[in-house]
């Protein structure tokens, strides 16, 4: 398979929520390889990293964001296609490890509360760790106040938010009003689809990116080269 194909196959393989070879659904592509099979061999390759998470993964999952916009598919299709893409990013971790002994710092990494969207923090997750940091990943639906009692933990930490819903917009906003209060000169970071710059500065978060290396430059300018 040309690089062109296997990527093209890997971005299928997450519009159908095709896991792995075992994987049973979806039940035309019974025994045929996965996203977890086609990314090692991507990787095992050569393949760059980068271009099998934009051109396959990536590529795969917005596919199937359009179509839900559309009503072409539904709740469940999303589940597989999130578990699909998460078997290909276990695949992409080591190639993202820097092996970095010393840590640039520590990030604190959280979906907001009432948000169960995983896939961008995880992924901002891996690119930092790739980078260098130190990550504490709270999870998903996660309040304003876990968000503080780990800061208070890791004085000095940066914390970064995702939100994917509209509706949880509001409970980014109330964290970092918290923060804000309680511990003023934390750096806060702020991401996901649905998010502007706009909105970053209208709730006094330090920083927004639409994508996992803007954060990663924006950091290393603000801490790395003080
Ligand atoms: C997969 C998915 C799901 C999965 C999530 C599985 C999982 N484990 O994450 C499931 C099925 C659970 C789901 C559920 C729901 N979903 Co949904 N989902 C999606 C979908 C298709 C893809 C999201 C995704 O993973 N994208 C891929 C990742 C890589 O992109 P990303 O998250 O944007 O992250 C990137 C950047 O934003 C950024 N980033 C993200 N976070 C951060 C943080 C920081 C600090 C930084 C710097 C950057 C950053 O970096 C990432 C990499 O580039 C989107 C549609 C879309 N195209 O976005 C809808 C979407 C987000 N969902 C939507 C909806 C409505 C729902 C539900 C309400 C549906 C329902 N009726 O039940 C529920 C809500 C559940 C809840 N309480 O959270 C809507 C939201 C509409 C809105 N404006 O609010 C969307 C936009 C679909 C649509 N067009 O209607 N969903």
């Amino acid at each position: 398979m040309s690089d062109m194909e296997i990527v093209d196959r890997i971005a299928m393989c997450v519009e159908r929520g095709k896991v792995d070879k075992n994987a049973p659904y979806p039940p035309d592509m019974k025994g045929l390889d996965g996203v977890k099979e086609l990314t090692a061999q991507a990787l095992a390759g050569g393949m760059d990293p980068n271009i099998v998470l934009t051109c396959g993964l990536m590529a795969g999952m917005s596919v199937v964001g359009k179509k839900f916009s559309k009503n072409e598919v539904f709740v469940p299709d999303l589940l597989m296609a999130a578990k699909a893409m998460n078997a290909g990013m276990e695949q992409l971790k080591p190639a993202f490890d820097s092996g970095a002994a010393k840590h640039k710092g520590t990030f604190i990494i959280g979906t907001v509360q009432g948000d169960l969207h995983d896939i961008g923090k995880n992924l901002v997750r891996m690119m930092l760790e790739g980078a260098g940091w130190k990550v504490i990943d709270l999870g998903v639906d996660t309040p304003p106040e876990k968000f503080l009692a780990e800061l208070e933990k890791n004085p000095g930490a940066v914390v970064g938010l995702s939100a994917l819903l509209t509706t949880t917009m509001v409970n980014m906003d109330k964290t970092v009003k918290l923060i804000r209060e309680k511990v003023p000169a934390t750096i806060v970071c702020v991401g996901g689809a649905p998010l502007t710059q706009e909105f970053c500065d209208k709730i006094g978060a330090d920083a927004y990116a639409p994508d996992p290396q803007g954060i990663i430059e924006y950091l290393d300018e603000k801490i790395c080269n003080n």
